[in-house]
């Protein structure tokens, strides 16, 4: 029997490669190691995005001379078995001459699964979940999303710490501090789409693009997404050029992740107000809850979230906090449904 456990350092190198793709778009961050047969690591490789190669093609085009016999491919996801905008891996890795094959997580996929049985089949060894629950959670998001295939979908808020998001004559900048602010920034540089209530953008006019401290943008933008049916003015900012934009003319957010998911998102965050939040609360549709909240009191009726058909607090919608700390004078919260809800 192969001592699986050998494979834990390569397994977490392969780890750090993935994240050195995009968290953003259809396809998840992968990251693969070719090892000889004395287990030194030859080639690595990572998958940099929707349509270009995948991990393991991308590592074993580092070896042009192929691979030596006896070697071992570490995955952190099981090697794919279909054609999609690239081959299968898994036969890429059979006609490489690979003799071993470790990976972390399963993929999850209805027609890019079962790579690992092709493998089998053609006689190579395999060995699977090792750093599992590491693999799995690095790739919360995109499991998730293709587990419930809709987005992953993350509602955000800053408040202040009497749970107002604007003062009476709907001010709201800045409720959150500067650090705060970056935090938000980088997030949104790492996901798809960015969405507002048309209310949002006629009374705050926000800019929604991702920018860095020192206000240029980050090279990614996720589309910026207007949810609703008013017609709005084109001056306003969200329909300027520095990032894609569309208006989904529909009340129905349902739908308007459904056309997302349609589009290639797969992590999408609701931004406001709160009717659309309360929406999205209301169907049970979000997967975590970021909450930014400053050090102010402001009183009066501007809160994040309203009617989400929560009449008596045993019908509470019930969350976990799973992070807490402190951004600059904020706290930092963030909230994810109560598992076994
Ligand atoms: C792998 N290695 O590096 C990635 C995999 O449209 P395609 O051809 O890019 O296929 C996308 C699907 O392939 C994606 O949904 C996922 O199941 C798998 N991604 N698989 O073996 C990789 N990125
Ligand atoms: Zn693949």
């Amino acid at each position: 029997m192969t001592d699986t456990r050998q494979f834990e350092p390569m397994m977490h190198r392969a780890l750090e490669l993935a994240l050195l793709g995009p968290a953003y778009g259809a396809n998840p961050q992968v990251g693969a190691i070719i090892l000889d047969k004395d287990l030194n690591v030859i080639a690595e490789g990572w998958h940099k995005g929707a349509g270009t190669p995948h991990a393991e093609v991308d590592a074993l085009s580092k070896l042009p001379n192929g691979v030596p016999a006896g070697s071992t491919a570490v995955v952190t996801l099981e090697p794919c078995n279909h054609t999609g905008r690239t081959g299968p891996c898994a036969v890429a890795l059979i006609e490489a001459g690979i003799s071993r094959v470790v990976y972390a997580s399963k993929d999850p996929g209805d027609e890019s699964a079962n790579g690992a049985k092709t493998l089998t089949d053609a006689g190579i060894e395999v060995i699977q979940g090792v750093l599992e629950r590491e693999a799995d959670e690095q790739s919360v998001i995109w499991l998730t999303a293709m587990k419930k295939q809709r987005p992953f979908i993350t509602l955000k808020w800053a408040q202040t710490l009497d749970g107002r998001t604007a003062a009476t004559d709907k001010t709201s900048k800045w409720i959150s501090g500067s650090v705060s602010r970056e935090d938000v920034h980088l997030r949104r540089s790492n996901l798809d789409a960015i969405l507002v209530g048309t209310g949002t953008v006629k009374y705050d006019n926000p800019d929604l693009t991702a920018r860095k401290p020192d206000g240029s943008r980050y090279e990614h933008q996720p589309l910026r997404v207007v949810v609703g049916m008013s017609e709005l003015d084109q001056d306003l900012r969200v329909f300027n050029e520095d990032a894609p934009t569309v208006q989904l003319k529909t009340q129905d957010v349902r739908e308007v992740v459904s056309q997302l998911w349609d589009r290639g998102m797969r992590h999408i965050l609701v931004e406001g107000g709160a009717q659309l939040a309360s929406e999205f609360i209301s169907l049970g549709l979000f997967d975590e809850i970021l909450i930014y909240q400053a050090p102010l009191l402001v009183g009066g009726t501007n809160v994040a979230v309203t009617e989400i058909g929560v009449a008596t607090m045993t019908n509470a919608v019930e969350l976990d906090f799973v992070e807490v700390k402190q951004l600059g004078a904020d706290v930092f919260v963030r909230a994810i449904p109560r598992k076994g809800n």
